[in-house]
C-alpha cells in the first residue's frame, strides 16, 4: 500500500483526498466549505465583501483554519493518515500572501496546542490576500505594458493581466508602500500552504509561478528586468523556484496531532489548473480539459509553447514537464447557480430537464451571464447580456441560452490552440449531461468524464506519488483517470453550432464593449 494525501485549496473551499497509488483507489476524501463551515471569517464564497466590484480579496487566515479543519475531519473519519507516504497540494492561482520578517521563525516553531490561524496572524504584513477574481489593477497593467512592452507576453507567457500576481504586487507597493517594505516574503496560495506544512519557506513551481507575470518561461527563473519594473526590491521578496514539483521538505511536527507522521515528504504545491490537468490524465496533445468550477477554465498541454495572439490565453509550466495553455472565464459555477436560483429550479432541472425541453441552438437566443466583471473577454461593467427578453423566457430557455453561450465562448477563445479530438470535463457542473452534450456538440469532440470531479485534489495526490514515490505519471493516469462516461458529438447539433459560431462571436464582442 502506498498512500498519498492531496489537497486543493480552491476559491470556495479546501478539499483533501487520500489515494492508494498502487491499487489505483481513492481511499477517502474530505472537504471544508469556507462560507458554510467557517462563517466567522466573513468570506461567503471565499471572498471578503468590498464595495468596489473590481476588488476581490480573501482572508489568508481562513485558508489556515480550513487546513486545520479538513485534517480534523479526515482524522475523525478514520482516514489512515499514519500510513501516508507523501503529501501534495494545489491552490487557486494568482492569489498572494504577504509575510513579514517573523514568518520563518513562526512557521518553524508551530505549537500543536494552538491553531494555525492564531499563530500565523502576526506573520502577515498585509491582512488580506488579493485573489484571482480581482480585476482592480488595470492601471498597473498599463504601466507594466508601457515599461516592458511585448516582451512581457513573450517571456512570461501572458501579457499584463489584472489578476496576475505581479500587477497585484505593484498596486500594493504603490498604495501601501510601508506595508510593502515590511514584506519579507510574497507567497502564492499554493507555496504559502506548502510552507506551513513543511515549517519553512517552500518554492513556487512553474505551473503556478507562470501566473505571476514574473517568471521567464525560457530560463525558468524570475525575470529580473520585469521584477524591477513591477515593484522596488521585489526579487528578494520572491521565493525560490522549482521547475516541476519535487519533494521539498518534511512535514512539520505540528501536524502529528492529526496522526500524520512528522517528516513525511511534502511535494512542491502547484496551481489548481496544472494539478487538474494531471488529475484528468490529460497530457496527450489531442486532448483538452474543460474545468467547470468557480471559474470555468479550458486548458491543454502545449509543446513547444506559443502565446495567444488575442492575449486572453496563458502559458504555464506543466507539473509533468513542458507547458500547458489555459484560458479562464470568471463567471462559472456561481453564475450558473444564480441563473438556476432566479429561474426557481433545482440542479436536476438545470442539468438535464432544461435541455430536453428546448431545441439545440435555442433559436439563436443567447445569454452571457457576466454577473461579475468578466476576464475573457475583458468586461468591466458587470451584468447579464442577452439578445432576447431573458426575464420573460421559460427557465429551460434561459438555462440553455446561458450554457450554449458559455460553451461557444469557450470554443471561440480556444481556437488559437487548435482542435481537439477529446475533451475531459471536470468540476461540479461536469455532472450535468446537458452541459456535457452541449460541449461535445459545440467542440465537435468526444467528451469524457473521470471518476472524481475534484481533479485538482486528485492531481495533487498524483504529483506527490510521482515526486515522492517515483511513480510515473503514465502509470498513475492509467490507474486513476480512465473515462467513466463518454459522449459523442451529434452531427445535426454540430452543424447548428458551427453555423452560428461567428454570429455568436460578433454578439459576444459587441456585448463586451457595452
Ligand atoms: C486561472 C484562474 C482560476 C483560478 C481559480 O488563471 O484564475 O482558474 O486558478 O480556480
Amino acid at each position: 500500500m502506498a498512500l498519498y494525501l492531496g489537497f486543493d485549496s480552491s476559491t470556495q473551499g479546501l478539499k483533501a483526498i487520500v489515494i492508494d497509488a498502487t491499487q489505483g483507489k481513492i481511499v477517502c476524501t474530505s472537504a471544508v466549505n469556507f462560507g458554510q463551515d467557517l462563517p466567522a471569517f466573513r468570506c461567503p464564497g471565499g471572498v471578503l465583501e468590498n464595495p468596489d466590484p473590481l476588488v476581490k480579496h480573501a482572508d489568508p487566515l481562513l485558508w489556515l483554519a480550513a487546513l486545520d479543519l479538513v485534517l480534523q475531519r479526515l482524522k475523525e473519519a478514520g482516514a489512515p493518515l499514519s500510513q501516508v507516504a507523501g503529501i501534495g497540494g494545489s491552490g487557486q492561482q494568482h492569489g498572494s500572501v504577504y509575510l513579514n520578517a517573523q514568518f520563518l521563525k513562526i512557521v518553524a516553531a508551530l505549537n500543536p496546542a494552538l491553531d494555525l490561524a492564531t499563530q500565523l496572524a502576526p506573520a502577515l504584513s498585509r491582512r488580506t490576500s488579493p485573489i484571482w477574481m480581482d480585476s482592480s489593477t488595470g492601471v498597473e497593467c498599463a504601466e507594466l505594458t508601457r515599461a516592458v512592452g511585448s516582451r512581457l507576453q513573450v517571456a512570461t507567457g501572458s501579457p499584463a493581466i489584472e489578476r496576475f500576481t505581479g500587477p497585484q504586487i505593484r498596486k500594493f507597493a504603490k498604495t501601501e508602500p510601508e506595508s510593502y517594505s515590511n514584506t519579507y516574503r510574497i507567497h502564492l496560495v499554493s507555496s504559502f500552504l506548502c510552507s506551513v506544512l513543511i515549517g519553512g519557506d517552500a518554492p513556487i513551481d512553474s505551473g503556478d509561478g507562470a501566473g505571476m507575470n514574473l517568471l521567464n518561461l525560457n530560463t525558468m527563473q524570475w525575470d529580473e528586468e520585469i521584477a524591477e519594473a513591477t515593484a522596488p526590491a521585489l526579487l528578494a521578496k520572491l521565493p525560490k523556484l522549482a521547475a516541476t514539483p519535487c519533494a521539498t521538505g518534511g512535514l512539520s511536527p505540528y501536524f502529528a496531532k492529526y496522526g500524520l507522521p512528522t517528516g513525511t515528504p511534502v511535494a512542491t504545491w502547484t496551481g489548481d489548473n496544472p494539478a487538474s490537468l494531471v488529475g484528468c490524465g490529460a497530457s496527450r496533445d489531442d486532448m483538452a480539459v474543460v474545468s467547470l468550477g468557480t471559474s470555468d477554465t479550458f486548458f491543454a498541454a502545449i509543446n513547444p509553447y506559443r502565446v495567444d495572439p488575442a492575449g486572453f490565453g496563458h502559458v504555464f509550466g506543466l507539473p509533468s514537464g513542458g507547458f500547458m495553455c489555459l484560458t479562464c472565464f470568471k463567471n462559472g459555477s456561481l453564475a450558473r447557480d444564480r441563473v438556476r436560483t432566479e429561474a426557481g429550479v433545482d440542479w436536476n432541472f438545470f442539468a438535464v430537464d432544461a435541455f430536453e425541453q428546448t431545441p439545440v441552438g435555442n433559436n439563436r437566443q443567447w445569454a452571457l451571464p457576466w454577473f461579475e466583471p468578466e476576464i475573457t473577454p475583458l468586461v468591466t461593467k458587470a451584468g447579464l447580456r442577452a439578445n432576447f427578453d431573458f426575464a420573460a423566457a421559460t427557465p429551460a430557455a434561459r438555462i440553455r441560452a446561458v450554457v450554449e453561450a458559455q460553451a461557444m465562448t469557450l470554443r471561440i477563445h480556444s481556437l488559437w490552440i487548435g482542435d481537439f479530438k477529446t475533451l475531459r470535463v471536470t468540476g461540479g457542473a461536469s455532472q450535468s449531461v446537458g452541459i456535457l452534450q452541449t460541449l461535445a456538440d459545440v467542440f465537435h469532440a468526444t467528451v469524457e468524464t473521470i471518476v472524481t470531479a475534484d481533479s485538482a485534489a486528485l492531481g495533487a495526490a498524483m504529483i506527490a506519488a510521482h515526486a515522492v514515490g517515483g511513480m510515473s505519471y503514465e502509470t498513475l493516469a492509467g490507474a486513476f483517470c480512465p473515462p467513466t462516461q463518454t459522449l459523442q458529438p451529434r452531427a445535426e447539433a454540430v452543424r447548428i453550432y458551427a453555423d452560428c459560431l461567428s454570429t455568436f462571436g460578433e454578439f459576444k464582442n459587441a456585448c463586451a464593449i457595452l
